[in-house]
């Protein structure tokens, strides 16, 4: 009971946009007193929500604190489905662990999972990941679209292009993808993206979409080792960045991108995701987990696989692999 009336309060604070908003209605709606309402209020002061009061008129919110938690998410959310059910965490090992736990006992198609803080935040291949608290966009997002297993390689270019015109649209930077699953900024990585799947051999049940994206850190904030590579959207353009605002927007893109994948095909992704590459043309190395190849990538199947033209002519198509960029 105490958190949906709190929800409430907090959600009506924010619609009513500094506007009063009558303690005694809330009070009357939930059955409650208004000594029980004002208790909320102290409450919300306490989670960091600067109120203001109003003789006889009510509440109004002067700030919201800088969280990631469902209220100034949904605040600014403009979706039908993704991010209409929000698991927040101020800290947890992985929101993937927790995004899979949830799909396994039926979580909705756009539930997603955020924390704060990850304290065992991980890549591919079981990478570490850093992910300290309040400066980055730590999430899962649990997908359920009808695709066959065949298709959700491909969910990692959907995203990765639902994440880029976020940021592009919210900063006015121009961020590339660098194939599958890296974004950069002035060639250091700003997000990374993890796609794991959940599937019958015919059907796909879930796809944990986890997105790590480096928003307000400064350069103290990264171990030593990520220093050379690793950026945030805050040194990329000199401004604090309001995450709840920016996740908001990337799961607009990414119910907007699922759904034109799974009624179009990959064809107008593709599409997209080649003007926001900056692989194609390039000579690159391709490094997999047995070998290494040179070539040029020279496109992306309608599989999302990486096509490469090695020195002899030859095309090959690569479907997992690190991408360098040789100097
Ligand atoms: C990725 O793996 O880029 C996927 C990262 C996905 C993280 C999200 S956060 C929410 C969800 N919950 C999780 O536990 N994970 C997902 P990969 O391509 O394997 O890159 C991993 C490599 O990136 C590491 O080996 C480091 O070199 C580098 N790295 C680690 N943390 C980084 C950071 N914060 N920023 C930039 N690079 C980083």
């Amino acid at each position: 009971m105490s958190s949906i009336v709190k929800n409430e309060l907090l959600k009506r604070l924010f619609e009513a946009g500094g506007e009063p908003v009558s303690g005694q209605e809330i009070a009357e709606q939930f059955g409650l007193s208004r000594t029980a309402i004002w208790k909320y209020v102290k409450e919300l002061e306490q989670d960091g929500y600067e109120i203001g009061t109003i003789r006889k008129k009510g509440y109004y919110l002067i700030q919201a604190p800088d969280l990631v938690n469902e209220a100034n998410v949904q605040n600014h959310l403009a979706t039908k489905t993704y991010g209409r059910n929000i698991l927040y965490y101020e800290t947890c090992p992985s929101t993937q662990l927790i995004a899979h736990d949830e799909a396994q006992n039926g979580a909705a198609d756009g539930t997603v999972v955020i924390s704060e803080e990850q304290t065992s935040g991980k890549g591919r291949l079981s990478r570490p990941w850093s992910s300290v608290s309040g400066k980055g966009i730590w999430m899962s997002v649990i997908a359920r679209p009808q695709l066959t297993p065949q298709q959700a390689p491909q969910m990692t270019l959907v995203a990765a292009v639902a994440v880029t015109r976020a940021i592009e649209e919210l900063t006015g930077i121009e961020p590339s993808i660098k194939w599958p699953n890296d974004i950069l900024v002035d060639g250091r990585k700003v997000t990374g993206i993890l796609t794991e799947l959940q599937a019958d051999p015919d059907r796909v049940k879930a796809i944990i979409l986890g997105i790590g994206m480096n928003v307000n850190q400064e350069e103290a904030d990264f171990p030593e080792e990520l220093r050379d590579i690793a950026s945030s959207l805050k040194l990329a353009t000199g401004k604090e960045v309001d995450r709840a605002k920016l996740i908001a927007k990337i799961l607009g893109y990414l119910e907007l991108y699922v759904d034109m994948y799974v009624k179009h095909g990959f064809a107008p992704i593709k599409l997209v995701w080649e003007g926001y590459s900056n692989t194609m043309g390039k000579r690159i190395r391709a490094v997999m987990l047995h070998e290494t190849i040179e070539g040029t990538a020279i496109g992306i199947s309608d599989e999302g696989v990486l096509e490469v033209r090695l020195d002899d002519g030859s095309i090959r198509g690569i479907f997992s692999a690190d991408i360098e960029i040789p100097k």
